[in-house]
């Protein structure tokens, strides 16, 4: 009796032990693994600048989108709270609490602690999640001073909570609440220590996200709260029709060849397809594509079955219903995509994700995927909306008959050879070196900027555009005269890219387009028309990151021989703060580059030991093109809207 109780107790010891041990092996690895999120947390969540900061509340929402993937959420809520921290709440299963027994842990505590634990276990058979994301709560955990769970299950309320990515208050029930009521709560306050340019979340940011969010997953109630605004509204995003709701929504305010946007869906071995399209009257071609709810800003293969899907269907089309003689030659896809907005959106089991920003869907199976679901469904519908098919075959050939025109008339004036030093623009001041990977071009605003730039730069690498402000009345400016206008062409002769279907990246003699504007509202206006230039006609410039935006400073601090450059009254303020009262500091204001002589200019703004560059990714570019529709726009509302949104932002540039 007494052996079998002294046996029971040191199997117990044993097993305590055990269990002990591989806790605190798995700790140790825990610790090692969020050390290194800390250590280097740009390679997890790309930078710790406010897009990094945004990518955390992404990075919590999307678990809560793959728990409505998997079939359970229907509503994820996001509050900034008064304090800043966010709260991101879904009426999910919640986070399974049992312990494991590999780790002896609770599954809570694993999600968020062990790197890349999101759904690596427990198993659910097929599943889709973010792709391009997906690192793991861990990481948005490991990069919070703090973070706070709470988990409703089979009537329980579980909280457990975290310091810099350490467990503080064990995982516990904490209540009970009705069986219906489930989910997760997750609250977190990002790290000022790794977040050290802003803590500040953008509610503009993070509303874009959730609405498009919304659209992608039709049927899912998102909604934002902003709680550091005296009067916290709740913005609701539920769009029971999606990505067909999505492209009314894009063509808002524009004339459109017919009424409802056409709309299909499908499921093709596992990748659930969305496609949804209208056509504008316009010229603009606007076809945005996502995989697993990420923006494949570079496309893949989604894209290309989408594209070769719509030219072969519109052709086939076009002959059945004698549009297009049998000996005439097919429209080509540029042409048939003329003025068409569509939204393209899979969902892919495993997708992989490509090309320099990792947004180009390399899945060959999604692009037979999208032809086979996109194909059938919009084949029909133009044999039974034969008025719609012959205006989207009109405009084909509308678009060509242009094309051709445009294409003989540039071929009469182009130069043959972008080295060609005789065909560069006059006001160029080329660099020597022939070697596009060292050469920089600068797209200077004004003549006096530009010539403190010409003489300020070094003639190796830099070379020298200036465009002048007067002709960039973005306003009142159409995008046709502005591609007519002589300054822009200069620039594509510049770069030696071609223009439009010619456009040929390889061809760029430069590796870096740096745009160089003053930081008042002019110069923020002809940034923002330079940038949807680029959005729309060299997008493979943004997207191979050869686009940039030059920060000149504001202040020039200068006591004795020491000179100081500052961006912000703030800075201005701490600096000056720190200097001895003698020999007085002089404090120089910069309203413009051309204020600076070409010492200054080449000091501040283009010597690339010291010059601040902001390299312009495919978001950025975007947001830009968005906001000149806007400033374009015919609506007045809107317009209004967004200047006295953004009066704030322009008054500080002008103060
Ligand atoms: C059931 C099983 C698993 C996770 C979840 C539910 C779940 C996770 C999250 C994250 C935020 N909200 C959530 N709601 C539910 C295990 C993981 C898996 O195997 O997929």
């Amino acid at each position: 009796m007494a052996e079998d109780k002294s046996k029971a107790a040191l199997n117990k010891a044993k097993d305590f032990e055990k269990r002990a041990d591989t806790y605190n092996a798995s700790q140790i690895q825990v610790l090692g693994g969020l050390e290194a999120v800390r250590k280097r947390p740009g390679m997890y969540i790309g930078s710790t600048s406010s897009q990094g900061l945004h990518h955390l509340v992404w990075e919590i929402i999307d678990n809560s989108i793959d728990e409505r993937l998997a079939g359970f959420a229907t509503k994820i809520e996001i509050t900034v709270n008064e304090d800043g921290s966010v709260t991101v709440q879904d009426d999910g299963r919640g986070i399974p609490v049992d312990i494991q027994a590999k780790t002896g842990r609770p599954a809570l505590e694993t999600v968020f602690t062990v790197l890349h634990a999101g759904g690596k276990f427990g198993g659910g058979g097929y599943k889709v999640s973010g792709g391009l994301h997906g690192v793991g709560a861990s990481v948005v955990n490991a990069l919070s001073t703090k973070l706070e769970v709470t988990v409703m299950r089979d009537g329980k309320k579980y909280a457990i909570s975290f310091d810099h990515g350490r467990v503080v208050g064990e995982m516990k029930q904490v209540g009970t609440v009705p069986l219906e009521e489930h989910g997760t709560i997750v609250r977190f306050y990002p790290d000022p220590d790794i977040f050290t340019e802003t803590t500040t979340f953008d509610d503009k940011i993070l509303k874009n996200r959730i609405r498009e969010l919304a659209f992608l997953n039709k049927g899912l109630k998102l909604t934002f709260t902003d709680k550091r605004k005296e009067s916290a509204e709740t913005d609701v995003y539920h769009f029971e029709g999606g990505i067909k709701e999505y492209v009314a929504f894009l063509n808002k305010g524009q004339e459109v060849l017919f009424d409802e946007p056409i709309y299909v869906e499908g499921n093709y071995e596992g990748i659930d397809v969305e496609v949804a399209l209208q056509y504008t009257n316009g010229y603009k071609t606007t076809l945005m594509t996502f995989a697993n709810n990420i923006h494949t800003y570079e496309g893949g293969m989604h894209e290309a079955g989408f594209k070769t899907a719509l030219t072969r269907v519109v052709n086939d089309y076009a002959h059945k219903a004698k549009i297009l003689k049998d000996k005439d030659d097919n429209l080509s896809g540029e042409d048939i995509r003329e003025g068409i907005t569509a939204v393209v959106s899979v969902k892919h089991p495993n997708p992989q994700f490509e090309g320099q920003t990792k947004t180009k869907l390399g899945n060959s199976d999604a692009r037979t995927a999208v032809d086979r679901a996109f194909s059938e469904t919009f084949s029909r519908f133009l044999m039974e909306n034969p008025s719609v098919g012959r205006k989207i075959v009109e405009k084909g050939q509308l678009a060509e008959r242009a094309r051709t025109a445009a294409k003989r008339a540039r071929e009469v004036t182009r130069k043959k050879s972008g080295l060609e030093i005789a065909n560069l623009p006059g006001k160029l001041a080329d660099n020597t070196s022939n070697d596009p990977s060292i050469s920089e071009l600068f797209i200077v605003e004004g003549n006096s900027a530009g010539g403190s730039a010409k003489q300020g730069r070094s003639r190796l690498t830099q070379a020298i555009l200036p465009i002048r402000g007067k002709i960039l009345n973005v306003e009142k400016a159409s995008m046709d005269r502005i591609l007519a206008n002589q300054e822009i062409r200069s620039l594509f002769t510049a770069l030696g890219t071609g223009f439009g279907a010619d456009f040929d990246v390889s061809k760029a003699r430069y590796h870096k387009l740096i745009i160089m504007t003053d930081a008042d509202v002019d110069g923020a206006h002809i940034r923002t028309l330079l940038l949807t230039l680029f959005y729309n006609y060299m997008r493979p410039m943004i997207e191979k990151g050869y686009v940039y935006i030059a920060r000149p400073p504001l202040y020039q601090v200068r006591q004795g021989k020491v000179e100081k450059y500052l961006d912000t009254d703030e800075e201005l303020h701490d600096y000056l703060g720190t200097l001895q009262p003698s020999p007085k500091p002089i404090v120089q204001r910069y309203k413009g580059l051309g204020e600076m002589d070409p010492e200054q200019l080449w000091e501040t703004t283009m010597n690339p030991e010291n010059r601040r560059l902001d390299r312009v990714s495919p978001e950025y570019a975007e947001d830009a093109d968005k906001i000149f529709d806007l400033l374009m726009g015919n609506e007045v509302g809107p317009r209004r809207e967004f200047i006295e949104k953004n009066a704030k932002y322009v008054e500080n540039l002008d103060a």
